[in-house]
């Protein structure tokens, strides 16, 4: 069946700088992975679809914040306008562990009284030896805020495709529920329905027009 993308979620990746948030975007939207990353020079934003479910398709545009991480210096429409976070922490930095906290209430505080779906991912889990923050610990914040956790590393590209399609996943359930709807003049969702629907009847006529038989 031909199917262009049904919805499109945008998303943003959250947490401090030098966490890996723009190698893990580039590992998943390009397939990449560079140990040498210039902090100034960002894209704004990436895009890359999933497949949902057999013909439904889902377009993430993924947004970076290419170094403007500190707190309050990204606009508010960033946040407001956006359906999914990943919260993002370097599990080789505890202090980047300890701000995810403040990510977490800097964006639901600006986005009221709407919601965001949040994911939180520990990075650069090759690092196995630097590690400074256990997944138990990991495990009991994500556990309060009430999020999934995942391990990730751009490096070895292990978790990244994971880490999107689950957070894609929980939004789309949200949707397919009615807690989450596109809606004027919010960027969060779009709906753009371009699959070719073939009803039985038409299908049927499709098929004897292509048969020579
Ligand atoms: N070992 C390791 N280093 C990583 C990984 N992801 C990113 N880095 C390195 O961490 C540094 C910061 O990465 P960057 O993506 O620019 O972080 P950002 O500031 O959060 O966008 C760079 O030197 C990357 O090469 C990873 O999975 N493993
Ligand atoms: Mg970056």
């Amino acid at each position: 069946m031909d199917s262009l993308w049904q919805y499109q979620f945008r998303i943003i990746l959250l947490g401090d700088s030098t966490v890996g948030k723009s190698s893990l975007l580039k590992r998943f939207t390009d397939g990449v992975y560079s140990d040498v990353a210039d902090p100034t020079v960002g894209v704004d934003f990436y895009a890359r679809s999933l497949d949902i479910e057999p013909a439904v398709k889902i377009k993430l545009q993924l947004w970076d914040t290419a170094g403007q991480e500190r707190f309050r210096s990204i606009t508010t429409s960033y946040y407001r306008n956006s359906v999914g976070g990943l919260l993002v922490f370097d599990l080789t930095n505890r202090k980047s562990f300890e701000h995810v906290r403040e990510w977490h209430r800097e964006v639901t505080e600006h986005i009221l009284p709407h919601h965001m779906v949040y994911i939180l991912v520990g990075h650069k889990s090759d690092l196995i030896r630097e590690r400074k923050v256990l997944r138990d610990e990991a495990e009991q914040l994500a556990a309060e805020l009430g999020v999934r956790y995942v391990e990730t590393s751009a490096k070895c590209n292990s978790n990244v495709e994971r880490a999107f399609e689950l957070l894609a996943r929980d939004i789309y359930e949200l949707m397919k529920m009615g807690e989450i709807s596109a809606r004027d003049g919010w960027d969060g969702v779009k709906s753009g329905l371009t699959a070719k629907v073939l009803y039985p009847a038409e299908e049927e006529a499709e098929r004897e027009k292509s048969c020579n038989c």
